[in-house]
């Protein structure tokens, strides 16, 4: 089994892991980490440490990278190549350039949970396990376990995977607001899905007619948002503030690749806007 290096969140120390490299190398991994999510919160000095410590591995078409049950050594940021992982044989998804794999086992001591393997010729930049678990644990580690526990009360998600669930905690962006602040404006084009973490919020839509309609409205644990990404349509109806109210919000991006599971429920779920007027749903809807 694997044994759990004694890293504390309170040691501050940074690990000094030094691989030489050339301007040219760090402008690569720079490049490939820019748009990585686990890198995104790091402040400059730990993106340093990383960029630091990484190692250059050459993989060939149909190398095994990672093979699921192992123990974990590595993870990996992709610099060129193309990687197909796959969980008992079954392919679940593809990773490309400036994506990464293998933070799981490493961040939870458990054993590799899926086997990752080149579909091309590839360079991926490696990072040891202690440098790993010293620096981007830390951060991602208390950003997953502030909102995991939150997630998993939504109910929406609960047909999700630990390790899907972990990959909604790592995209999630803090949103407050105080009391009447318009959160969502009907009409509007949408850029992102939201989650009560507490407070209530009104749903207020507007008819043809000019009247406004007063849907039930929404607290701790529901959603809204996703009509606007879901049908590519504008905002169906206001979202307002009754008090202050904590959301965490996903981007369309993040929305689209994360909730793909869930679409199918959410679109069930559109009969709980229904009113006794009805929802006056876009000529595109879902609902056709
Ligand atoms: P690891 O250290 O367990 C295998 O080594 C890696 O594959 C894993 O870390 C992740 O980085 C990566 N489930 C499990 N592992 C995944 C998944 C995944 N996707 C990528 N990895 N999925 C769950 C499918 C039910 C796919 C989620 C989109």
């Amino acid at each position: 089994s694997v044994s759990a290096e004694s890293i504390q969140p309170s040691d501050t120390r940074l690990p000094s892991v030094v691989i030489p490299k050339s301007i040219e190398a760090k402008m690569r991994i720079a490049s490939a980490t820019s748009s990585n999510l686990l890198f995104r919160n790091l402040e400059a000095e730990q993106r340093r440490c990383i960029v630091d410590a990484m190692f250059e591995r050459p993989v060939k078409a149909g190398e095994v990278v990672i093979k699921q049950g192992d123990e974990g050594d590595n993870f990996y940021v992709v610099d060129q190549g193309a990687f197909d992982i796959f969980i008992h044989d079954r392919k679940v998804i593809e990773v490309h350039p400036g994506g990464s794999f293998g933070e799981l086992a490493l961040m939870y001591n458990t054993p590799r949970a899926a086997t990752v393997k080149a579909v091309t010729d590839g360079t991926l930049w490696a990072v040891d396990r202690v440098t790993f678990r010293s620096i981007i644990t830390d951060n991602t580690y208390r950003k997953r376990r502030l909102y995991e526990s939150f997630l998993k009360t939504i109910p929406l998600l609960e047909s999700l995977q630990p390790s899907e669930i972990a990959k909604i905690s790592d995209a999630l962006e803090p949103v407050h607001h105080e009391p009447d602040d318009v959160i969502i404006e009907q009409g509007t084009s949408g850029a992102h899905f939201y989650m009560i973490e507490s407070g209530e919020v009104r749903v207020i839509q507007t008819i043809q007619s000019g009247e406004q309609i007063e849907h039930s409205g929404l607290k701790a644990g529901d959603y809204f948002g996703e009509l606007a990404l879901l049908n590519d349509s504008p905002r169906m109806a206001s979202i307002i503030a009754n008090t202050d109210v904590k959301l965490v919000a996903l981007s369309k991006d993040a929305f689209v690749r994360l909730l793909g599971p869930v679409v199918d429920i959410m679109k069930r779920n559109v009969s709980r806007y229904s009113t006794a007027e009805g929802l006056a749903l876009p000529a595109n809807s879902m609902m056709e």
